[in-house]
């Protein structure tokens, strides 16, 4: 994935010659991380019969949005953090303008990637539409930008799970979800398999931000790369704060157990996604 991801680097977003922009984006994106939206959208095509080329375009501009959301997170206007996964954070690398002009580049140039990257050529134009669609809602107004202004609202207020619960599901749950589905879509699944696939995403969408708020209370920030207890220095409506921290574990458990059960009807197939699912609830990073 790391080299599929530096390849669109190096035909989508470089070629001009090397700018501090460019440098600030390759920067964030190449800096590691679990690559864990691109992974489930590939995961989610070959679940249904596809193949992996099918999918790699929009694997690439899935992970461009979630390292574009990271820059906009970790600013001072936001979080205000200053180490992302291990390192500087961007705007502490580059400066806040160019770290925002990097974010906003990552994003663009995520639906340049799906409208016109390497394989669109070889996608109906109609999936690629719907996948165009899909994303472009998950990631905005709707999805995951909705979700970070519902963040900031109940921050330092007394906030019910309920709305803790929908502010998780559009921050984080939107995208993972949508990755899953574009994976589906161009890997060709029926109706019926889609619903399973949309469901799981779900699932494992919003039990990625619980058991991220999880680490913040009781990971290890070398392990993370970043300090913890963070949100509750922020007053942050997190699932921890709001339900207890274990509640918010039997929670995530049961999230991982519906999340594997929209997966039976795939059979084998489904494999790899189950084990993601399980990934993601038993990680320490
Ligand atoms: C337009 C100002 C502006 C903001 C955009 C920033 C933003 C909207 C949304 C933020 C969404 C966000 C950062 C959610 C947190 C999701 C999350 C838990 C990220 C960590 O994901 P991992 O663990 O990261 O997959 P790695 O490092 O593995 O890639």
């Amino acid at each position: 994935m790391d080299a599929a991801l530096k390849q669109a680097l190096d035909t989508w977003v470089d070629r001009s010659s090397p700018t501090l922009l460019i440098e600030a984006m390759r920067y964030s994106v190449e800096s590691g991380g679990k690559r864990l939206r691109p992974i489930l959208c590939v995961a989610a095509c070959e679940a249904v019969g596809g193949k992996e080329v099918q999918a790699m375009d929009a694997a690439c501009a899935l992970e461009f949005i979630h390292a574009y959301s990271l820059i906009h997170d970790d600013l001072p206007a936001m979080d205000n953090d200053d180490l992302r996964r291990g390192k500087p954070t961007c705007h502490k690398a580059f400066g806040e303008a160019v770290a925002v002009l990097a974010g906003d580049a990552l994003l663009t140039a995520a639906f340049e990637l799906l409208a016109a990257g390497p394989h669109a050529g070889d996608i109906d134009p109609a999936i690629s539409l719907a996948v165009i669609r899909l994303i472009a809602k998950a990631a905005g107004a709707l999805g995951m930008v909705q979700g970070q202004m519902l963040d900031i609202t109940l921050e330092g207020l007394e906030a019910h799970w309920e709305q803790v619960q929908r502010m998780q599901q559009l921050k984080t749950g939107a995208l993972i979800r949508a990755s899953v589905e574009a994976g589906a879509l161009l890997g060709g699944a029926s109706s019926p398999t889609l619903d399973c696939i949309s469901a799981f995403g779900a699932n494992i969408g919003l039990a990625f931000q619980m058991i991220d708020d999880i680490l913040n209370v009781e990971g290890n920030p070398e392990i993370l790369g970043k300090p913890v207890g963070s949100d509750e220095t922020m007053r942050k409506a997190t699932s921890p704060a709001v339900l207890g921290l274990q509640a918010a574990k039997v929670y995530a458990a049961g999230l991982l157990e519906s999340a594997l059960a929209q997966l039976v009807p795939l059979g084998t197939v489904g494999r790899p996604l189950a084990g993601l699912a399980r990934f993601i609830v038993e990680r320490k990073n």
